[in-house]
C-alpha cells in the first residue's frame, strides 16, 4: 500500500493517525497541494480525477481517494469498525456530519492562514460564516460528547479518527476551544491511545 499525502493536510493526517492507532505500515508519497502537484495531468490522470490528497493506493494499483473511505476500508476487521449494522451506520453518520457540517468551516480558515491568503471583502465575509457554522458543529459535538467517552460505543472508531483532526488542528485558523471542555477532554482521550500519531502542526 501506499499513501498519497501532504505534509500539512489534515485529511492526509486522518490517515496517517489511524495506521498508528492500528499499527499498520504504509509507505507515504507527499505533494505540494499549494503548488498544484495535486492537479498535473498525470496525477489527475492515475491519481484522483479530483486532484486531491488522500489517496490510498492498493497493491493491485487500484486508487482509493477520500478519507472517510481509505479508514472504513483500512479499519475493516479491526476494533475500530464495529460489526453490527447500526453501530457502523452511526460510525457513517458521524463520519457523513465531519465531511458535511464540519470539515470545510474548520479546515478553511487554517488554510487561508497557512497560505497566507489576501483577506478580501468577500473572503471575511465567508470567515465570517466559516466561524459560525464551525461553532456550531462542535457544538453538536460538545453535546453528543456530554455523557459518553467516544463517538459510537464505549472504544474509539473511524468516527472519532475522522472528527479529532480539524477541532484539533482548527487553533491555527483562529479558533478557541474553551467552550467545549467535553471536545477538549475527548481529544485528550485521542491523544493517549496506543499508536497515536501527532499532529502535522505549525504551531
Ligand atoms: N473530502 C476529501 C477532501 C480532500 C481534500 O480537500 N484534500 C486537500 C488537502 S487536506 C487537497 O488535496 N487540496 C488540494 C486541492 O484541492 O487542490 C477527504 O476527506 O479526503
Amino acid at each position: 500500500m501506499r499513501l498519497h499525502s501532504a505534509p500539512m493536510s489534515g485529511n492526509s493526517y486522518k490517515v496517517w493517525l489511524l495506521l498508528g492507532l492500528l499499527g499498520k505500515e504504509c509507505e507515504v508519497v507527499n505533494y505540494n497541494t499549494r503548488g498544484g502537484e495535486t492537479h498535473s495531468p498525470q496525477f489527475l490522470n492515475n491519481v484522483n480525477p479530483e486532484g486531491k490528497v488522500p489517496v490510498l493506493e492498493l497493491d493491485d494499483g487500484t486508487m482509493l481517494p477520500e478519507s472517510a473511505a481509505i479508514m472504513l476500508y483500512l479499519a475493516e476487521d479491526t476494533p475500530y469498525l464495529p460489526e453490527g449494522s447500526l453501530e457502523r451506520a452511526q460510525v457513517m453518520r458521524w463520519m457523513f456530519f465531519e465531511q458535511y457540517s464540519l470539515l470545510l468551516y474548520l479546515s478553511r480558515p487554517r488554510l487561508w492562514r497557512m497560505w497566507d491568503v489576501e483577506m478580501t471583502e468577500v473572503r471575511k465575509a465567508e470567515l465570517e460564516e466559516y466561524f459560525e457554522q464551525g461553532y456550531r458543529a462542535l457544538g453538536v459535538m460538545e453535546r453528543h460528547l456530554a455523557n459518553r467517552e467516544f463517538f459510537v460505543g464505549d472504544t474509539p472508531t473511524t468516527a472519532d479518527v475522522a472528527l479529532y483532526v480539524y477541532p484539533r488542528l482548527c487553533h491555527e485558523g483562529g479558533y478557541d476551544l474553551e467552550g467545549f471542555a467535553e471536545v477538549r477532554r475527548w481529544m485528550e482521550r485521542i491523544a493517549t491511545l496506543p499508536g497515536y500519531v501527532p499532529p502535522p502542526s505549525q504551531a
